[in-house]
């Protein structure tokens, strides 16, 4: 089935859901005329093809761009990688995001959320990105890694959006977010270095590992880069998705605020619901056959997880409807197989901390303006979002 529809133009980026439901019903496979790429949006092929890492790989990235044509943007580390070279680094990042290095994180989280919510409730109108969802990450998430405290809000934001341009079309959207981040390079590998990274923190645990000989040196500056710029604009956008879904459904957030331990469920709703994470690319192996389309070995194709959370084959009839009390559990934001999101565990209890602050002490939270999207071609999110809360 061939569709001229170009999901990455302003109009399918702001609301992508009517293209994701015809590019679904259309078949397992779309051939996307326009990229001249095949393109998965059903939960059951994008899934299967993210498990299957053999046959779909990462190593020659997860853009558009085939490294065995064309050479990277930059030198290339645990997400375009694939095994034997990823397994190192994925056993190193594993361990230094492991739940014993978490619960010590929480103290500090919870240090945070508390005044940076006074302050809200004291404000009571305020914009819920830049006001809130930008605040509590760029403080935690950067205290926890250990970069300093200066520079951050100029430099991580912008890299986070020009790296995640990677994964898309080269088109002028792309152009743009390429130039914008284009300042933050040096800041952000200054800060990768062993040297400038706070002793115990994230950032010096991953250079143990380079220590113990588990992995090489530059290997270790790669992952803290990794880090830095897929672990913070990610997590921003699911904080600020996940108000704009509380903020739209105040049904949902009554429940929340009556039964404070469902906030891990409203979170994990809103990450089905709206992924801050919509697509990506990998390339095949080998000749194979997918949703009934041959593939030729060393193509690239695209998958939507954006779209596969909304699959009433997986999600049911109301797949469409953000619904906190759901099993939203098997979702696909953070992927699947031995690429799924190792970074997780952090971006999780930043959420559980925050949003289990809000749901004790504030009773409502209503939308008094339009919600602005941000508009990338990987990443889904809010640009502005104005809310009133009301205390409890
Ligand atoms: C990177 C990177 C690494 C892991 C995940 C990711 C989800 C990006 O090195 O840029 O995005």
């Amino acid at each position: 089935m061939h569709l001229t529809d170009d999901p990455y133009d302003d109009a399918n980026l702001t609301d992508p859901y009517p293209l994701f439901q015809r590019m679904r019903e259309a078949g397992p496979a779309v051939w996307l005329d326009k990229y001249d790429v095949p393109a998965f949006t059903r939960f059951a092929e994008v899934r299967e093809i993210l498990v299957d890492h053999e046959t779909f790989i990462s190593g020659a990235g997860v853009g558009p761009r085939n490294y065995h044509h064309q050479p990277p943007w930059r030198k290339p580390g645990i997400l375009d990688s694939d095994p034997p070279m990823h397994t190192p680094l994925r056993n190193a990042m594993a361990d230094v995001i492991s739940p014993r290095n978490m619960r010590p994180l929480r103290t500090g989280f919870q240090e945070f959320a508390t005044p940076l919510v006074d302050k809200l409730l004291d404000l009571r109108e305020f914009d819920a990105i830049t006001d809130l969802a930008e605040i509590f990450p760029i403080r935690v998430f950067g205290d926890a890694v250990g970069i300093p405290r200066e520079g951050r809000a100029e430099n991580l934001l912008a890299h986070g959006a020009m790296n995640f341009a990677q994964f898309g079309p080269e088109d002028a959207r792309y152009d743009a977010y390429m130039a914008a981040g284009e300042h933050t390079i040096e800041w952000t590998m200054q800060n990768c270095a062993r040297e400038n990274l706070t002793p115990g923190g994230l950032g010096s645990m991953i250079w143990a590992h380079a220590d113990a000989g588990a992995i090489a040196p530059e290997e270790a500056a790669v992952l803290v880069r990794a880090l830095l710029s897929a672990g913070l604009d990610t997590t921003v956008i699911a904080i600020g998705n996940t108000l704009g879904c509380l903020a739209a459904n105040p049904g949902q957030w009554d429940l929340v605020h009556a039964t404070p331990r469902l906030a891990k469920f409203a979170i994990d709703e809103a990450l089905r619901f709206e992924s801050p994470f919509q697509s990506f690319f990998r390339t095949t192996s080998r000749d194979v056959e997918i949703g009934g389309v041959k593939i030729p070995e060393d193509s690239k194709l695209i998958v939507f997880p954006g779209a596969a959370n909304r699959d009433v084959d997986r999600f049911g009839p109301d797949a469409d409807q953000y619904l906190i009390e759901r099993e939203a559990g098997g979702h696909l934001t953070f992927g699947m197989g031995i690429h799924q999101c190792v970074g997780q565990p952090v971006s999780r209890l930043e959420m559980e901390v925050l949003f289990g602050e809000l749901s004790q002490r504030v009773r409502s939270i209503e939308l008094v303006g339009e919600p602005v999207p941000f508009l990338h071609n990987t990443l889904r999110g809010l640009k502005s979002l104005p809310v009133r809360i009301v205390p409890a």
